[in-house]
């Protein structure tokens, strides 16, 4: 079955929701704090014990986010993407409890341990009084685990075999067939895949993702499995949602991930992340392969990387700090979302120096950490948002210009996206290195600023910079005359 996109989003338009929901456009200038809900932030501040490897509710909440929204809005962000709201399936299987909300039971109700829909409203209210967005989660593709005819009567509203796809796992995932209408999962918990191809299915999913954009007044959406899901299904879900939609293709390949621009306003950029770990892991990663997958990205997707998400860790991978300890590797890779063509996405934790490795040990309780912010790799981040965002105010054309790469070297890349200029290196944190930048646009003389070591620099009479390095940090250039604070603080 395929429905064209015309008639789709025609059909769409009668559960669109209201026009001041937020754009691609309003999104792009904003930079998204993840967080897991159930590890972010107990209510009234408790600190008690979350162990990863148990996989069970751990505690956090709504009103935990709420009260810690200083933090986040400290750190620069001005979005947060918090987990799937929905109720999920209760007790404990083989991989635990589902505390990170992606095995649904009930789309109409909530999952309880997060709160009630009471604390959901005063959540996006709290957010929107600081002009910060919400984008949440959400899931299409599968329900939760479904082991007996008891699994498929429990869920609502596809509460009978046939509302989903005859059982079979995914096993080979280049065949687009199985990828779309196979299981995830494996023996011990596999996620019943809906049939998605069914007419009453695809209008009630559009009318249940409308009216959850308004009743709690949600501001985007990350759509999870997206590959798993025939593409033409997706113009029509995203027209009903009438919001910034941004999708999850879980695939190293730009040319596969190229389609799914075509459906949603954007793409999680994995191609990116896939070469983002390598290129600095240690002094012999390929910081031009880095380079390459971003100009190919740039060609092929629909708006180029604009408007898709960039990550360096989430809540699938290890953490970076997991693969390495030295801190001058982990600063140029917390760095390069920040100055990338995506709107940057940082993973809560990252920020503390969150070591965790595969899931679930990468979803650490943040309360542990005590919300410090005297702390190196949280002072990097506010000086990131801080010089994105005088980026964005000196320079209008900021958010539409791409990305450009003056100097590519075995152990240097230099990101050029006018009025930034920042130099990347895996030397490491014992390395000597050196940049020599030529074919920029600043004007010869040009006072810069170098945003994390608070000292300027002249760009010379060719427009071209040349830096030194002694310890493997990124550095991060801006024109002296930009709204830039940080370093009037220090
Ligand atoms: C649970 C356990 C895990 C256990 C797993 C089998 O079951 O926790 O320890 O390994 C949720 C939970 C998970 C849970 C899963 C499954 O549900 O968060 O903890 O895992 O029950 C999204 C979300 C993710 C979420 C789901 C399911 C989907 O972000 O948090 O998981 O709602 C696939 C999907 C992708 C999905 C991901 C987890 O699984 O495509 O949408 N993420 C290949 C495939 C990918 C595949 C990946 C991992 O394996 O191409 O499609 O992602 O299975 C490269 C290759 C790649 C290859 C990688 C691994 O290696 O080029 O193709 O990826 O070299
Ligand atoms: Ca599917």
């Amino acid at each position: 079955m395929s429905l064209s996109v015309s008639r789709a989003l025609a059909l769409a338009t009668c559960f669109a929701a209201s026009s001041l929901a937020a754009s691609v456009v309003e999104w792009q200038e904003r930079s998204i704090y993840q967080v897991l809900t159930d590890r972010f932030a107990l209510e009234g501040g408790g600190t008690a014990r979350c162990v990863t490897d148990d996989r069970k509710y751990c505690g956090g909440t709504y009103r935990g986010i709420i009260d810690k929204l200083d933090y986040i809005q400290n750190l620069g962000f001005d979005a947060i993407w918090i987990s799937p709201i929905v109720a999920n399936v209760g007790g404990f299987t083989t991989y635990g409890e589902a505390y990170h909300g992606y095995w649904a039971q009930d789309i109409y109700k909530l999952n309880s341990h997060f709160g009630s829909a009471d604390d959901l409203v005063a959540l996006s209210n709290a957010l929107h009084a600081r002009d910060m967005y919400l984008m949440v989660d959400v899931v299409v593709n599968h329900f939760g685990p479904a082991n007996s005819s008891a699994s498929f009567e429990s869920f609502n509203p596809f509460n009978k075999p046939s509302y989903f796809h005859p059982r079979c796992l995914i096993t080979n995932y280049n065949n687009q067939t199985d990828v779309e209408q196979c299981w995830l999962g494996d023996d011990k918990v596999a996620l019943a895949d809906v049939n998605t191809e069914n007419l009453w299915i695809v209008t009630t999913l559009n009318r249940w993702i409308a009216s959850l954009v308004k009743d709690y007044r949600i501001d985007g959406i990350r759509i999870d499995t997206v590959k798993h899901v025939r593409k033409d299904f997706w113009p029509l879900f995203a027209a009903a949602s009438g919001i910034y939609t941004v999708g999850e293709v879980f695939h190293s390949n730009t040319a596969y991930v190229a389609d799914y621009t075509y459906v949603l306003d954007g793409v999680l950029d994995y191609p990116t992340w896939y070469q983002l770990f390598p290129a600095f892991q240690t002094s012999t990663g390929n910081l031009s392969a880095l380079a390459e997958v971003i100009l190919k990205a740039q060609r092929s997707y629909k708006t180029g990387l604009f408007g898709s998400g960039v990550f360096s860790e989430n809540h699938d991978q290890p953490r970076f700090a997991s693969l390495t300890t030295d801190t001058a590797r982990i600063k140029n890779v917390i760095a390069f979302p920040f100055i990338h063509d995506g709107i940057p996405i940082l993973y809560y934790g990252q920020e503390q120096g969150y070591t965790g490795g595969n899931d679930p040990a990468n979803r650490e309780a943040l309360w542990l950490s005590g919300y410090v912010e005297e702390k190196e790799f949280v002072d990097h981040v506010k000086t990131l948002n801080a010089a994105r965002k005088a980026a964005i105010a000196t320079c209008a054309e900021y958010l539409v210009t791409p990305m450009e790469f003056p100097e590519v070297t075995a152990t240097t890349l230099a990101v050029y996206k006018h009025p930034l200029l920042a130099l990347f290196t895996n030397v490491g944190s014992h390395g000597t290195t050196s940049w020599d930048v030529q074919g920029t646009d600043y004007a010869p003389g040009t006072e810069l600023l170098e945003v994390f070591s608070c000292s300027k620099v002249y760009v010379d009479s060719t427009g071209g910079l040349t830096a030194l390095s002694t310890s493997g940090q990124p550095q991060l250039y801006i024109p002296a005359s930009a709204p830039f604070e940080h370093c009037k603080n220090r």
